[in-house]
């Protein structure tokens, strides 16, 4: 699994062109997380909470986010273009995906006034639970552009596709991919728009987000849909992305040989 961490580093040197891209010759059209590293080394977190553990990921060492309080558990990658982020559409990405499994997930616990007041408007704890279960619940991928002021959340620009349904907890781990078509020019189908992003149309809000990344999100959850707050114990592993054929003018990635990695779940 070293190996796959070099390679990815390899692929962030070309990005940034610190490396001629004719060096490599034929490259990896893939890269993903293992989480085999250190905790500091992890580039996608979920939160303060995150801890590595060693064993029982998929496979190997896998991020752990116990005990958290939330509505909807997530895991993301931000910050400054490398892997995960950037220009998208010249990257030539395609596909991302994520690995998760639901260890437990408890709003029961929740029974103190204090976290009454955390599900919102018009939702008891009582009701939220019957209205969304955890087994109701969809991953999805979010992709947004902050228009980097990210402390102004009106005009961010963000896409989201909806993913299939989490198993209920103790089911193991579950795959999920989302389908990116970077290179496309208007809004693919199975996706749709969040946020204002400043008025603009939804191929308007998709083309900015593909030609500037800066956070890809995976949510436990759809991010239309209120859910209770409850107590969250998950596992993640192999947040990965998956370059294509359709590269625009950016860095030169060439063609890739290796497949699409198939981890368990599907
Ligand atoms: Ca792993």
């Amino acid at each position: 699994m070293r190996v796959v961490r070099t390679i990815a580093i390899m692929i962030a040197l070309l990005l940034t062109g610190h490396v001629a891209a004719p060096c490599w010759g034929h490259t990896v059209k893939y890269a993903f997380e293992t989480f085999e590293g250190t905790l500091e080394e992890a580039s996608w977190r979920s939160g303060p909470a995150d801890e590595i553990v060693a064993d029982g990921g998929n496979p190997g060492a896998f991020l752990h986010v116990a005990s958290v309080v939330t509505d909807a558990t997530s895991i993301a990658a931000s910050g400054p273009p490398w892997i995960w982020t950037g220009t998208y559409r010249n990257m030539g990405v395609i596909e991302l995906g994520v690995d998760v499994e639901l260890f437990g997930n408890n709003s029961k616990a929740l029974d103190s006034p204090a976290s009454f007041e955390l599900i919102g408007d018009g939702m008891t704890a009582e009701n939220a639970t019957n209205d969304a279960r955890s087994e109701d619940r969809p991953v999805s991928l979010e992709l947004i552009n902050n228009n980097f002021t990210p402390d102004d959340p009106t005009d961010d620009c963000i896409v989201v596709q909806v993913g299939k349904k989490l198993p209920k907890a103790g089911g193991g781990w579950g795959s999920y991919n989302f389908h990116v078509p970077s290179y496309m020019t208007s809004l693919p189908s199975g996706w749709t728009v969040r946020a204002a992003c400043g008025g603009l149309s939804p191929d308007a809000v998709w083309n900015k987000v593909m030609e500037f990344v800066v956070e890809a999100r995976f949510v436990l959850g759809d991010p239309d849909v209120q859910y209770p707050v409850e107590v969250w114990d998950v596992g993640f592993d192999n947040p990965r992305i998956r370059l294509g054929k359709n590269r625009g003018t950016g860095p030169s990635l060439t063609e890739i040989d290796s497949p699409w990695p198939s981890f368990g779940g599907e």
